[in-house]
């Protein structure tokens, strides 16, 4: 096992119209990355599809989940998972595309000299593209809000596209955080600069799905907002 070895997990629930694709343009960008797959029993069968993959394939593997239990519960359990395994490079992505698989490149080069990556659309070159009026309120909005109650110098605590040095995940207790969604990235992130690890962020163009079904639901916005006000206390 070389010390270096690098894996990205990536939750999903039905995308069967994306998984295989985005496997295939991530080895294309990085060939030896492995890939872990969180599935929550697609009924689409996304999970099958991996599985079928992961015989052919040894990069790829399948974590299946008996049904749908959120995306904060399927990272916590994939980046255990990764952690047990040995890998020193612990990247996150979407399966949507709204997660461009070249940024990895940038990813795999910038966390030599930092422990934790954030790709940001909301640093100086990065933007989303296709989002209506509300949705960019809402997440712009959201962010600038986070970002006062936390006092931290990032531009986008709510994305989930990431790159973790392991000590980072290793110094965070994982079984201890219980957020989802928007939540989970901000408690992350938050969690990782409380303890002073390194942290910058790159630019990244965020295009909406084309294929496939959003899956945050209004829940998930309201735990957002309480969330900076949840670690500003515990902080204390
Ligand atoms: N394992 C698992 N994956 C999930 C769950 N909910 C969402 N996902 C996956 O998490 C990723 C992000 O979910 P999305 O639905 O794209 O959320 P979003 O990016 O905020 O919304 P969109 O604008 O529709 O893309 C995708 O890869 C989903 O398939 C879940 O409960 N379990
Ligand atoms: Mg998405």
């Amino acid at each position: 096992m070389s010390a270096q070895r690098s894996v990205v997990v990536i939750p999903t629930y039905d995308e069967a119209n994306n998984i295989l694709r985005l496997v295939e343009e991530i080895h294309a960008v990085v060939p030896d990355m492995d890939i872990l797959v969180v599935d929550d029993n697609s009924p689409d069968g996304t999970g099958k599809l991996v599985e079928e993959l992961a015989e052919r394939d040894k990069r790829v593997r399948l974590m299946s989940r008996p049904g749908k239990l959120g995306l904060g519960t399927a990272y916590v359990q994939g980046f255990s998972d990764c952690l047990e395994k040995g890998y020193s490079i612990i990247c996150q992505m979407d399966c949507d595309f709204s997660h461009q698989p070249h940024y990895l490149g940038d990813f795999l080069r910038e966390i030599e000299d930092v422990d934790l990556v954030l790709g940001s659309r909301y640093a100086r070159g990065g933007r989303t593209e296709d989002w209506s009026i509300k949705r960019k309120a809402l997440s712009i909005g959201g962010n600038m809000y986070a970002r006062m109650i936390l006092s931290v110098p990032f531009r986008d605590l709510t994305g989930g596209f990431k790159c973790f040095r392991r000590e980072v995940l290793e110094a965070i207790d994982l079984s201890s955080v219980t957020a989802e969604g928007y939540a989970f990235q901000m408690e992350m992130t938050f969690r990782a600069y409380s303890q002073g690890f390194r942290i910058m962020e790159i630019p990244i163009i965020f295009p909406d799905r084309t294929l496939g079904q959003s899956k945050l639901s209004g829940g998930i916005f309201w735990e957002s907002l309480a969330m900076p006000w949840r670690l500003r206390m515990k902080k204390r």
